[in-house]
């Protein structure tokens, strides 16, 4: 499933990969005249390149028509990309098999880059270099890995110092989906680190060739030319090995790679295919220094490139902690940010919903207990759902009993309740009865008062309600993240006496929240950088789609506000006239200490209940007095939005 427009572009991206990389091979095996190495140095870099590969290829290296491909790839700049793009094959093959294993190792960052260096330093040299080139260099294995070394290191070294800081800060993005092997994504930070690392070693390259340090592009006429006997085919066949040696013998039906041919004739003749520092006249042959010079200027490199990502990310972090988290758009990630304080803040991912509500269901149902030996027992379960906030605008929400807010539990003074909760969510919850005196064990509080539910675990809270009024329950374990995505619900008890009850002729329960949804996720709303709300619910619907109250002139409505959310202090204000204040926080006020007012500042886990008149007929609003709560994403719709319900007053 597609989670991010990015996917969508790298499935496209990755199709045409595909289809260049077909085409490179089709077109090197059975037209292009070039030795087996530079045609699988081609095959694998179109495929990490993709079109820019295939465009490469076609500049630079396919042979535009019979016979030309020795004139053709004569200039400088078509060898320097001949030389470089037999580096890339090796060095990031080498760096690529590295960081997918690494993260399936679940190693930190830092760890990571090092060992990418040394395997793509490794296969390049050892296996790209010395072993499928020695055919064509001569001479023993190690004398060829003695003599590939320093224009390895140097190739090497700028390529690793594009690619390196492109790898982590992406893969520490705010998209980390990007750390982990099993995304579209990783590959994607891979193809664009081997591009950087490609355009970062180019320069060196040509430089390389030009020194005659490097090979660049070759041309291998094979059997049609040079018949070679048929041991030294087999001996090149050996040294080239695996598959490059045996598709060049199928489709050549011949020995192999013929090795050491293209030395003769081609030099001395100003042929870049075949230079070699030895055979250039004095005035250009390179120096030892240089040499060194180079050398350490791309160690510079390398080391800026391994430096600049510790100064920017975490780079203790690895794949098993944070490789599947997408960042909110904002938050301020530094070398020093922890990985809970990422998972805090990151999007619920939307594979994880079990659940899509119908768009027109209503949060904060009243759920009916069942009696068990005079006990009232309420089943809650905590899930990941997909939650329609407006017409058109779900989010992903943290819900109990597929609901947001909640159900309601409506029981009276002195019952015995028992609530079960069981957890399906990916990570650990409980459950707080906010307000309530009751057993501590019973409380609530993660790690202080009980073990967390872990996923798939179940516990039961028991006690005897002793108080009556308007309270709430919400989750108590990482209540930053999780009760900003839903997990809250109203709790309303009735007095065991009804004369302790506050009348009114209609009552209407209101709880708060604000939700953070940007480019499709749902990041859980917080106070902080990144994490600031842009759509604000009443029962979980945003104006237009919250509830209408209808009541008839003359009669009392009671509010009961519920500061469910956890971001702002709301002024919740009803139009049409003032209310009284007749209880705080589930105490009812003595009648010397009720108020009227016309606003109240609802501050999370406070709770209101105001006593309203209707006093004359029409639509009276009842909203959040800060403007930007009565918005959608910043757009008013239809007079408003966000925290705001219209109280419709019969005559
Ligand atoms: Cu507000």
């Amino acid at each position: 499933m597609f989670v991010q427009p990015i996917d969508y572009f790298l499935a496209a991206w990755f199709v045409l990969a595909g289809l260049s990389t077909a085409y490179v091979a089709w077109d090197q095996f059975r037209n292009n005249p070039e030795p087996a190495v530079m045609k699988w140095g081609f095959i694998l870099v179109t495929l990490y390149l993709g079109p820019v590969g295939l465009l490469l290829y076609v500049l630079a290296d396919k042979e535009p028509r019979p016979g030309t491909h020795e004139q053709f790839i004569k200039p400088l700049w078509k060898q320097g990309i001949g030389s470089t793009i037999h580096c890339v094959a090796g060095d990031a093959t080498g760096i690529i098999i590295a960081a997918a294993v690494t993260a399936m190792l679940g190693l930190p960052m830092w760890l990571d880059i090092v060992i990418e260096y040394i395997a793509g330093f490794a296969l390049g040299l050892l296996i790209f270099q010395a072993l499928f080139m020695k055919n064509m260099m001569g001479g023993t294995y190690w004398e060829n890995v003695r003599k590939s070394f320093m224009p390895e290191f140097v190739s090497m070294n700028a390529m690793m110092a594009g690619m390196a800081p492109v790898m982590a800060m992406l893969m520490m993005g705010r998209d980390m989906r990007a750390m982990w092997p099993g995304e579209l994504l990783f590959w994607g930070v891979m193809a664009l680190g081997v591009g950087v690392g490609f355009a970062t070693a180019y320069p060196f390259n040509v430089w390389l060739v030009a020194k005659g340090l490097k090979h660049g592009l070759m041309t291998d006429r094979g059997a049609q030319r040079e018949p070679k006997p048929a041991a030294h085919g087999q001996h090149a066949a050996h040294a080239a090995g695996g598959e490059a040696s045996r598709s060049q013998a199928s489709h050549q039906g011949h020995g192999g790679i013929s090795g050491g041919h293209r030395h003769a004739g081609s030099e001395g003749q100003g042929d870049a295919g075949m230079q070699h520092g030895g055979s250039l006249p004095p005035h250009r042959a390179p120096t030892s220094t240089q040499i060194a010079a180079v050398a350490s200027f791309t160690t510079i490199l390398l080391v800026g490139g391994f430096a600049y990502p510790f100064m920017k990310v975490n780079m203790s972090l690895s794949a098993h902690d944070v490789g599947d988290v997408i960042m909110a758009p904002g938050m301020i990630m530094d070398f020093d940010t922890p990985a809970d304080s990422m998972r805090d803040m990151a999007a619920i991912d939307p594979r994880l919903a079990s659940f899509e509500a119908e768009p027109d269901a209503m949060g904060g149902q009243v759920l009916e207990p069942r009696i068990e030996d005079g006990v009232k027992v309420f089943d809650l379960e905590a899930s990941v759902i997909r939650w329609s906030i407006l017409p058109g605008e779900t989010v992903e929400a943290y819900a109990y009993n597929g609901q947001v807010p909640g159900p309601t539990l409506r029981v009276t003074e002195g019952d015995r309740v028992r609530i079960n909760v069981t957890n399906r969510l990916p990570e650990s919850t409980t459950v707080h009865w906010h307000g309530l005196i009751l057993p501590n064990e019973m409380d609530g509080p993660a790690e202080i008062t009980q073990d967390p539910i872990q996923p798939g675990g179940s516990y039961s809270y028991e006690y005897t309600v002793g108080q009556h009024g308007t309270y709430f329950y919400h989750t108590h374990d990482h209540v930053d993240r999780q009760q900003s995505l839903g997990l809250y619900g109203a709790l309303i008890i009735d007095p065991s006496d009804p004369q302790d009850e506050i009348p009114a002729d209609l009552e209407y329960t209101v709880q708060l929240q604000e939700w953070l949804k940007r480019e499709w996720l749902t990041y859980p709303s917080m106070p902080m950088e990144g994490g600031l709300p842009n759509f604000f619910t009443i029962n979980g619907k945003a104006f237009p789609a919250t509830d209408t109250v209808r009541i008839k002139l003359g009669q009392t409505l009671k509010v009961r506000f519920v500061g469910s959310h956890t971001t702002a202090i709301h002024p919740m204000h009803i139009h049409g006239g003032p209310f009284e204040v007749a209880a705080v926080d589930g105490e009812t006020l003595a009648q010397p200490a009720r108020y009227m007012a016309d606003t109240v500042n609802v501050g999370p886990g406070q709770r209101f209940d105001v006593i309203w008149k209707a006093q004359r007929p029409g639509k009276w609003l009842l909203h959040c007095h800060i403007p930007h709560h009565t918005t959608n994403n910043n757009v008013e719709t239809q007079g408003g939005g966000g925290l705001m319900l219209v109280i419709e007053v019969e005559s």
